[in-house]
């Protein structure tokens, strides 16, 4: 099974983190969604990272599919609750910690076009967005250990990669931690797990240590078509050589 990611992508990063934490294993294939040669579209029409691609061939998409999938083809540390009611919380968790990095990585993007193009009315509309669902977020998980029922999740998951993203991108702009104490505690124990160090965004899987010995590369081999000029490893490849959002 092979996993088509960015390396900054927070979408990738939380189905990153699921298969770590159910131990699946999987290659990954690093590809840049923007660039002009990307192979992306041949595997998601929607031309977006992530992307999964069973055994068969078959591709799934977009990162909610994937975890969902990825969560119940192994009984190993259930994300998702059975019972509907849990469930639909925790999805309704991933659904504004996805819509906070939706908005965030469109500001990102609409501060790369020409400044003469750029829209400043769109970025506010989008960085409201932020504020406002992380501030919903912060109320919502007040000082509950996690997001729902105490138990460790999908939703914390997606918050946490929400966080990384902000912190990634508008690290100095947006100070997310002053109005959200609640979300700033989640994230510190978030950011001890394992799999959260393993996915720090931008990190190249593997590039702590030796290849194939980092704590980044226990549950996947990575795999590329084309080598980097920024980083080669035997089990590590990129294609495209600018990540983004
Ligand atoms: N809702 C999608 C969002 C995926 C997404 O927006 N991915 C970005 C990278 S963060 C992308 O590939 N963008 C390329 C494009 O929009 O053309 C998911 O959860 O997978």
């Amino acid at each position: 099974m092979k996993l088509i990611a960015s390396l900054t992508s927070p979408f990738a990063r939380k189905v990153r983190i699921v298969a770590s934490e159910k131990h699946i294993e999987y290659d990954l294939v690093v590809e840049a969604p923007w660039e002009t040669n990307t192979e992306v579209p041949k595997f998601n029409p929607l031309g977006k990272v992530p992307v999964w691609v069973q055994e068969d061939g078959k591709s799934l998409f977009d990162s909610r599919v994937i975890v969902e999938y990825l969560d119940g083809i192994s009984p190993v540390n259930h994300l998702l609750p059975r019972e509907v009611r849990p469930r639909i919380a925790v999805k309704r968790w991933e659904a504004l910690a996805d819509g906070v990095s939706d908005a965030a990585a469109l500001v990102f993007v609409e501060r790369k076009r020409p400044v003469a193009q750029q829209s400043p009315e769109w970025i506010e509309r989008q960085l409201e967005k932020v504020r406002l669902g992380l501030l919903a977020m912060n109320a919502d998980l007040g000082d509950h250990e996690w997001c729902v029922n105490g138990n460790f999740s999908l939703a914390d998951i997606a918050v946490g990669c929400t966080l990384g993203y902000l912190d990634f991108r508008f690290a100095g702009e947006i100070d997310w931690r002053r109005h959200n104490a609640s979300l700033a505690e989640l994230y510190d124990r978030l950011i001890q797990r394992p799999s959260f160090k393993e996915t720090t965004p931008g990190m190249i899987p593997g590039s702590k240590g030796e290849p194939g010995d980092s704590p980044a590369n226990r549950h996947c081999r990575v795999d590329g078509r084309d080598e980097p000029s920024v980083f080669r490893g035997p089990n590590i490849g990129f294609s495209g050589q600018h990540p983004k959002p």
